[in-house]
């Protein structure tokens, strides 16, 4: 289903007084501490994040899977559906697909569905966590990291098999998450496991395009629960500089030991120009997946305010690639998804806010409670006004939650789909 711009339009309408007031009370508080809407609200719009491809149907766990019907049942409905999500917001303008669930059948048709819903193909993802139909290796025992010389180099043909469909999309990243590892102490050498890796990242280099960038992603723990190959960041960085230049860590928000400090990792990732890409999710134990700020709002915001500061001052980091990668268990997929935009631009903007001159001057000063009162100062701010006019201004929803519920599109979803569509995905 495709949502009409006059359908937003009318939803928006009776919302406009309200907020036109909180609006222009926020926009005058700003402007006399001297910030300049304009930019900020320009930086906004710029501002897409990917929805990745299987994160559309509900997700589940080991116990069970409640659906919230009308899921989308091929890449084309996925497509539709992230258009949903990008007219309401104006945020989602990109798609991550994992292959090979979401393989197309027919490039040029689902190049120009996309088009006409303003969605680029974000990274490509590789799939060597699972078996596939028809593989003559088994990933059981790990992937690029496998004793066996045969599986590694099935898992590598698939990541060059990934990099061409990326490559016929208009994609400029590959995305690459092992669940390499072992789960009982003993069971791997953990050198042989990393050098292999190692190894195996260096093939799959090669058939990197000149434009585009290797994303290695790192995980502590799960599947595997006693060693993971790629455990931290610095392993995803060793690896990243033994490819070369095009390969970068990636940040997934849920895969850190808890009281991580993620902001620090990002800090000096960029200075070392070695961000390339970022998961936002938000979690209370460990890769809980869920909605973006809804546990850790503060801590989202101090990382943007690293984001923002590097984007501003490390040239030398590439442009980021951004995507959820949460889990939709018990709320309906796109609304999950619609929360976790609003949450990941709201803590952006706030980071916008953030005096940066003023806070290198305490810090200099060594001026402690100033340094945390201009850090306050920008989080307290309720920038919510200000997201509602950046959508405004490019066409979006006023309250994308309200006008989901409103428009009633859950139900037309599954009138259209029926009851019994199940995604593919985690
Ligand atoms: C598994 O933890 C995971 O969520 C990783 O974060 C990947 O990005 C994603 O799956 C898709 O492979
Ligand atoms: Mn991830």
């Amino acid at each position: 289903m495709i949502i009409q711009k006059e359908q937003i339009i009318a939803n928006n309408k009776e919302k406009l007084n309200l907020h036109k007031d909180n609006f222009d009370f926020l926009a005058s508080k700003l402007t006399k501490k001297g910030y300049d809407i304009e930019m900020i609200i320009s930086r906004l719009i710029e501002f897409q994040i990917a929805i990745p491809s299987w994160a559309l149907g509900a997700g589940g766990t080991r116990f069970g899977r409640f659906s919230f019907y009308g899921e989308p049942s091929n890449l084309e409905e996925k497509i539709e559906d992230v258009g949903l999500i990008h007219a309401l917001t104006n945020t989602a303008g990109a798609v991550s697909l994992h292959i090979p669930w979401d393989v197309p059948n027919d490039y040029n048709a689902i190049k120009e569905l996309a088009s006409s819903l303003n969605i680029k193909f974000d990274a490509v993802n590789s799939n060597t966590f699972q078996d596939q139909k028809d593989a003559t290796e088994t990933y059981k025992y790990g992937s690029l990291s496998n004793t066996s010389q045969a599986v590694r180099e099935q898992a590598i043909a698939h990541n060059l098999d990934v990099i061409n469909i990326g490559n016929q999309l208009g994609s400029k990243a590959l995305t690459v998450w092992l669940a390499d590892g072992s789960t009982f102490p003993g069971q791997n050498n953990f050198q042989t496991a990393f050098s292999n890796t190692q190894d195996s990242l260096k093939e799959i280099y090669k058939g990197i395009p000149a434009d585009w960038k290797m994303l290695i992603e790192y995980k502590p723990y799960e599947p595997n629960f006693y060693s993971t190959v790629i455990q931290d960041w610095g392993a995803s960085l060793m690896l990243a500089n033994e490819c070369g230049e095009k390969a970068f860590t990636l940040v997934d928000l849920g895969h850190h030991l808890p009281n991580s400090n993620i902001e620090q990792i990002v800090s000096i990732l960029m200075l070392k120009g070695k961000l390339g890409g970022f998961h936002f999710n938000d979690s209370k134990y460990g890769d809980d997946d869920l909605t973006a700020g809804s546990i850790k709002p503060y801590a989202l915001f101090l990382i943007f305010n690293e984001l923002v500061y590097g984007m501003e001052n490390n040239p030398q980091n590439p442009d980021l690639s951004w995507m959820i990668d949460a889990s939709h268990n018990i709320k309906d997929p796109l609304e999950d998804i619609i929360q976790s935009l609003e949450a990941i631009q709201e803590a952006y903007a706030k980071a916008l806010l953030v005096d940066q001159d003023a806070l290198k001057e305490a810090q200099n000063n060594n001026d402690i409670v100033k340094c945390q009162e201009i850090l306050q100062d920008a989080y307290r701010t309720d920038v919510r006004p200000l997201l509602e006019k950046t959508r405004l201004n490019v066409g979006g929803a006023i309250s994308p939650i309200m006008a989901y519920r409103e428009l009633d599109l859950r139900n037309h979803l599954i009138g259209e789909r029926g009851k019994q569509t199940i995604a593919t995905g985690l």
